[in-house]
């Protein structure tokens, strides 16, 4: 069986751990966000596309959920000494080597998805990653700026905006200020990296693990064909709700969920995705009461267990995905 799964970082990796242990024998294309993606001393770093990469090769620091296991960060420190920030991200002398062999190919004229497939060969995640895209997607948010004059003529008074990248929205001000607005910077002339419609026009399922609905899922499907491609293919698609008991189960979906006007709540997000696109959406027990709302929107749903605790429990949610796959089949 053929399956593409979209995904974020921490989500996507963790869901995919329990779908390669539910289905061992499919043949497995992960589309990987690459709008997090952040432009560091003078490094290439793709925090979403590491994360499933370390997470599936063994490599990742499991309670962090993000970054190398048995880190240190003399580079970060000595970078510091100098001078030179951002102190607010922290890149370990482990990852470092990621970025530098990655930024080193790009430099040399390998497309990011030819760099990819090179990492990959060191840590064999078991599944085929593509970036979304080879060209450059830079997710930005729109917050008050305190520090400009407020606003003049329709909008007088309010106070000014600026775009921050995701990263500095995320990491540096813990998504504490409101977001107005998330704009894929670059999505519309962006390309879908070589594979993707291809391996979406082959799939037997397509499935949205719990990843984050706006950043990480959305900028995938923000990337021009790739929605379009999903809709055609003419195969299940099923999602897993990341929003359980109407809050994410981590990180700031519902943050970024309230910028695009949607409510945090798993049948929100499945209404967000839309009949459209989605043909089965998994949530959590207990959100079992939204089952009706969903399915009054069109598209068929269970409720079951959706925590990933461990990978036996997430192994059983993709088995659930799968099922549901074949029913609406
Ligand atoms: P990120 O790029 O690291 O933010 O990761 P993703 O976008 O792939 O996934 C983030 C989403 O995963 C968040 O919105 C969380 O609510 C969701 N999430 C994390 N752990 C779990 C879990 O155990 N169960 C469910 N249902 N969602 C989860
Ligand atoms: N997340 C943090 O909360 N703080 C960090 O300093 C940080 C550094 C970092 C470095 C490399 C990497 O691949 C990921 C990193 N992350 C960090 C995680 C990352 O910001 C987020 O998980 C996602 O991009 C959010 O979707
Ligand atoms: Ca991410």
């Amino acid at each position: 069986m053929r399956i593409v799964v979209l995904a974020g970082g921490i989500g996507g990796a963790r869901f995919l751990r329990g779908l390669k242990s539910a289905a061992p024998d499919a043949d497995i294309t992960v589309i990987g966000n690459t709008g997090d993606d952040i432009h560091l001393f003078g490094l290439k770093v793709c925090p979403d596309l590491d994360t499933v990469m370390y997470t599936l090769g063994g490599g990742i620091h499991e309670d962090q959920g993000w970054g190398r296991a048995d880190e240190s960060f003399a580079v970060k420190e000595e970078l510091a000494a100098y001078g030179v920030g951002p102190e607010w991200f922290g890149l370990g002398d482990r990852d470092f080597a990621t970025h530098i062999v990655r930024t080193q190919m790009i430099g040399a004229g390998y497309p990011l998805s030819a760099v990819t497939e090179a990492l990959c060969a060191r840590w064999q995640p078991g599944v085929r990653l593509l970036p979304m895209t080879d060209d450059r997607i830079e997710t930005h948010v729109l917050i008050d700026d305190p520090d400009a004059p407020a606003a003049e003529g329709a909008d007088e008074g309010r106070p000014a905006r600026k775009a921050v990248h995701f990263q500095e929205y995320w990491v540096r001000l813990r998504a504490s200020v409101p977001a107005h607005a998330v704009i894929p910077v670059g999505a519309e002339q962006a390309k879908p990296a070589p594979g993707v419609l291809e391996a979406i026009a082959a799939a037997d399922v397509v499935l949205f693990p719990p990843s984050n609905p706006v950043v990480s899922v959305g900028t995938i499907l923000a990337v021009p064909g790739v929605r379009e491609a999903i809709a055609d293919a003419g195969v299940p698609v099923v999602g897993l709700s990341p929003i359980v008991g109407d809050a994410p189960v981590r990180g700031m979906a519902d943050k970024v969920l309230a910028a695009v006007g949607v409510e945090s709540t798993a049948a929100a997000v499945a209404r967000h995705y839309g009949s459209g696109l989605l043909d089965g959406w998994l949530v959590d027990t207990v959100d079992a009461a939204a089952v009706g709302e969903v399915e009054a929107a069109g598209i068929r749903c269970r409720a079951v267990p959706l925590m990933m605790t461990d990978v036996e429990a997430t192994a059983r949610m993709a088995t659930e995905a799968l099922k549901l796959a074949e029913e609406v089949r």
